[in-house]
């Protein structure tokens, strides 16, 4: 199974260089996209379903529908079966869990619709033309080698952390979290708690509440696996009197890498934050062209991601033997992300 990295320069410049299929279909004829999103959760996915709307669009040939499944697993695949109902050329699918999705796409297989799956993954049926997204594990695992060598630049010995995990069983959550315990059981690390936030601030500021009442003073790092987990984490934190960001009682991780998160490192509130990009769907627009082409696409598409810190936390680590870059976090960057 090929795979194909992009580079965002590339990537973008690819994007803009792909002529909208309208142009070689016929006139009048616009293609017909379903697409199933997760919700509408975090910074993340607003991003995420911008994408797909400004790619989608009526100018450029298509005629989505566009269903905000609201972390409703349910309401997921009732929305796919009414594209099938719909008769629509293409279906798009980010998966909010990656199971129980055989029958479903089956039922698409059935139908003779293509089926795309964007950012998270399916992992009991390979039912599906073409999956676009992130490598979840390099994110944990980034955020646990970035973590061992901060910590080592910084002569602190012991980590006690706390996990405010994503929504459980999708794949963003089960890559960060199998990344993340696999550095912390090679180095020894006490992982003391990981509930999940479901990817939301309310929940991020819940479950630290929580954590702050049961493990008073005895955390010093705290893994958010998106920022608006962070968000409410922060909230919590702030209320019990807990200091966190670089200096402080805690080192705030993060996944995501949004505007909002870069903001907050920044401002010296989180540490490090490790990017998630949500912008797939130009790539996968580029999928359907080659299967309207009559070709086969690329199996798997990864975007690529970079790790964020101000200056001082930026520190040299490897994951699995390969050097990893850090970016500074400065204005200009800030400006320029999603
Ligand atoms: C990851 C994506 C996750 C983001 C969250 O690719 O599925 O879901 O990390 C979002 O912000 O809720």
């Amino acid at each position: 199974m090929n795979k194909k990295v992009l580079v965002p320069v590339l990537a973008a410049a690819m994007a803009a260089a792909i002529m909208p299929v309208s142009s070689v279909m016929a006139e009048d004829e616009l293609i017909k996209v379903g697409f199933a999103q997760v919700g509408h959760e975090s910074d993340w996915r607003t991003a995420s379903t911008k994408s797909c709307q400004d790619v989608f669009s009526e100018e450029n040939g298509y005629d989505l529908s566009f269903v905000d499944c609201d972390n409703d697993e349910a309401a997921q695949k009732e929305a796919v079966r009414s594209f099938i109902e719909q008769d629509v050329d293409y279906i798009i699918i980010d998966p909010i869990i990656a199971t129980g999705w055989d029958t479903v796409l089956t039922e698409c297989d059935e139908a003779g619709i293509p089926v795309i799956v964007i950012d998270r993954t399916i992992d009991d049926s390979d039912k599906y033309a073409a999956w676009v997204g992130s490598n979840f594990k390099t994110e944990g695992l980034a955020a646990g080698e970035w973590l061992k060598a901060y910590a080592d630049a910084q002569g602190i010995e012991e980590i006690n952390a706390l996990v405010i995990s994503g929504t459980t069983g999708a794949s963003a959550q089960i890559g960060r979290s199998d990344g993340f315990n696999e550095v912390a059981e090679k180095y020894g690390w006490n992982v003391i708690d990981e509930q999940t936030g479901d990817f939301t601030e309310a929940g991020g500021q819940e479950v630290m509440e929580n954590y702050c009442k049961s493990y008073e003073g005895q955390f010093n790092v705290v893994v958010c696996q998106n920022d608006n987990e962070a968000f409410g984490a922060m909230t919590a934190m702030d209320n019990a009197g807990v200091t966190y960001g670089p200096g402080n009682d805690v080192i705030l991780i993060s996944f995501d890498a949004c505007t909002a998160g870069l903001e907050d490192v920044k401002a010296g509130k989180i540490t490090a934050d490790f990017e998630c990009n949500p912008l797939a769907a130009p790539f996968v627009e580029e999928v359907i062209q080659t299967l309207a082409a009559g070709e086969e696409p690329e199996s798997e598409v990864y975007m690529v991601e970079h790790w964020y810190a101000l200056a001082d936390q930026i520190v040299d680590f490897e994951i699995d033997g390969e050097a990893q870059e850090m970016t500074e976090v400065t204005d200009e960057v800030i400006e320029a992300q999603y």
